[in-house]
């Protein structure tokens, strides 16, 4: 049985994975439109993997009995200007969403939820990868990003990725 409190946590993160797809989806069109497609790629890729995320919340929550309430998604930052900037915005947003797992791993803990405990133990692995990428990108920028046949290589590289659906296991 899932108490109150970790029913509610679990929905506010099917959020939180849902506003990602939203702000990955963002940032891909505001990449297409600078003609930056292998960018647009990885964002786009990356907002498929980010609703992955939430259905595999959606889905347990559902295997347990334990009622889903979907909530209004937020409009998301559209402030965007240039690669660098938008992959500093992604980093700083994947450490939020890397607290909020660790808040629901803390609580099903304070509440003896030892199932869901177990659960979100894939979500902090992930987590740990879902920065990864955004700091290798961001060093590669650093590096080489200010001139246009790097970032055009780096481009062609981020082109490249593929989307694969995410299983829990
Ligand atoms: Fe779902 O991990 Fe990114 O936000």
């Amino acid at each position: 049985m899932i108490s109150d409190k970790v029913k509610e946590i679990l929905n506010e993160q099917i959020n939180k994975e849902f506003y990602s797809a939203y702000l990955y989806l963002a940032m891909s069109a505001y990449f297409d439109d600078k003609g930056l497609y292998g960018f647009a790629n990885w964002t786009k890729v990356q907002a498929k993997e980010e609703v992955d995320h939430g259905m595999i919340i959606f889905d347990y929550m559902n295997d347990r009995d334990c009622a889903v309430h979907l909530k209004q998604i937020d409009v998301p930052d559209t402030d965007f200007s240039s690669p660098i900037q938008v992959f500093e915005k992604i980093l700083k947003h994947e450490r939020y969403v890397t607290s909020s797992i660790e808040s629901i791993a803390n609580l099903s803990m304070d509440e003896c939820d030892l199932a869901t405990r177990n659960f979100i133990n894939w979500y902090l692995k992930e987590q740990v990868e879902e920065e990864k990428n955004a700091s290798d990108i961001i060093a590669k920028l650093k590096l080489f990003g200010d001139e246009k046949v790097s970032l055009y290589l780096i481009d062609k590289d981020l082109a490249k990725r593929e989307y694969k659906s995410h299983e829990y296991n």
